[in-house]
């Protein structure tokens, strides 16, 4: 199946896989970019020696094309945006801001540059300032989240702008990836169900509570803070949802409570003090299999819908 971006990026499938902090390494990225997808590691709040030392792995495992998310909330964000030019890695999506300042040293270093948008606003921005294409990502999406539904963004922000979209935000099946295209996306990224892909290295806790969580499992926390977060209910986010509701409790108290939560949930396997970001989707994911078998069951699914006969609905 060829689209706008599969022509783009040079890939097999119109599948992206998303840059979740603490989880999208070189292990997930590279099995997701030889099974024709573009994998893509996060740079998050790392350094810029930790992304360097897993583009190097992630060379290492794979030749095809892949990418690294740009969180541009870190501390590193400046130092990171160099590496990549740098390490002249191939592709550059963005996350949680406004990347216009980067994009001059990114595309003079021929780099693809896709950043994530929540709203129409921030689309035409970037696309005046010459990216290649956006990812439109709605409120479904687990981590930080716009206010907008995918449902919603997705068409207004392909109406809006002339070039490509790729839609984020509640899909996991072909079902979502057929729904995608039906509103103008030419590509869907998915994080929460690569999240549970052999080859991601996040905890096997965190695993666990992707496959078992259900329809109603997530819950927003961070409002207060300005920067909102979906992620699967526990004891942290019931202790966060009632201290940031306790005007006692100051904001810097609440980002105290957040230092660390990631990396607990990821690494240590915390199911009681973690912050285990995952999207609505969840309820959908029930099983852990190859990145490959993924994306194969996305196409089968995707190819079965789109030759279905649509009168019957
Ligand atoms: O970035 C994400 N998801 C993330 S980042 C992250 S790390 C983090 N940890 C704690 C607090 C905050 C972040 C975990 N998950 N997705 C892409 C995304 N970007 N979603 C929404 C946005 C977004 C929102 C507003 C992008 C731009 C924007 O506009 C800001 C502006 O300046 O116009």
């Amino acid at each position: 199946m060829q689209t706008k971006v599969t022509k783009l990026l040079n890939i097999k499938f119109p599948i992206l896989q998303g840059g979740m902090a603490w989880i999208a390494d070189a292990s997930l990225a590279s099995a997701v970019s030889n099974a024709g997808g573009l994998g893509i590691i996060a740079a998050m709040n790392a350094d810029a020696d930790w992304l360097r030392a897993e583009i190097k792995k992630c060379r290492a495992m794979t030749d095809k094309p892949f990418g690294v998310n740009v969180m541009l909330m870190s501390p590193h964000a400046d130092a990171v945006a160099k590496v990549v030019v740098e390490e002249k890695v191939p592709v550059v999506t963005t996350g949680a801001g406004n990347p216009s300042k980067y994009i001059k040293i990114w595309k003079e270093a021929g780099i693809i540059v896709i950043p994530v948008v929540a709203s129409v606003a921030l689309a035409k921005i970037v696309e005046r300032v010459g990216v290649d294409a956006v990812i439109a990502e709605g409120c479904e999406s687990g981590g930080h989240i716009g206010e907008l539904t995918t449902m919603t963004v997705v068409p207004q922000v392909v109406d809006a702008i002339k070039i490509p979209v790729i839609a984020a935000g509640g899909i996991a099946d072909g079902r979502g990836m057929v729904a995608a295209f039906a509103l103008g996306a030419s590509a869907i990224q998915m994080g929460t169900r690569f999240l549970v892909a052999n080859e991601c290295t996040v905890s096997e806790a965190y695993k666990q509570k992707v496959v078992s969580a259900k329809d109603i499992s997530t819950v927003v926390t961070g409002r207060r803070l300005g920067h909102p977060v979906r992620s699967i209910k526990n004891h942290y986010t019931n202790n966060y949802a009632k201290l940031e509701a306790d005007s006692s409790y100051s904001n810097a108290e609440l980002e105290e409570l957040g230092i660390g939560s990631l990396r607990r949930a990821a690494k240590d396997g915390d199911t009681e003090n973690g912050c285990f970001l995952a999207g609505q989707i969840s309820g959908l994911v029930k099983k852990q299999e190859s990145a490959q078998d993924i994306i194969a069951d996305i196409m089968q699914g995707a190819e079965k819908l789109l030759n279905k006969n649509w009168n019957n609905l």
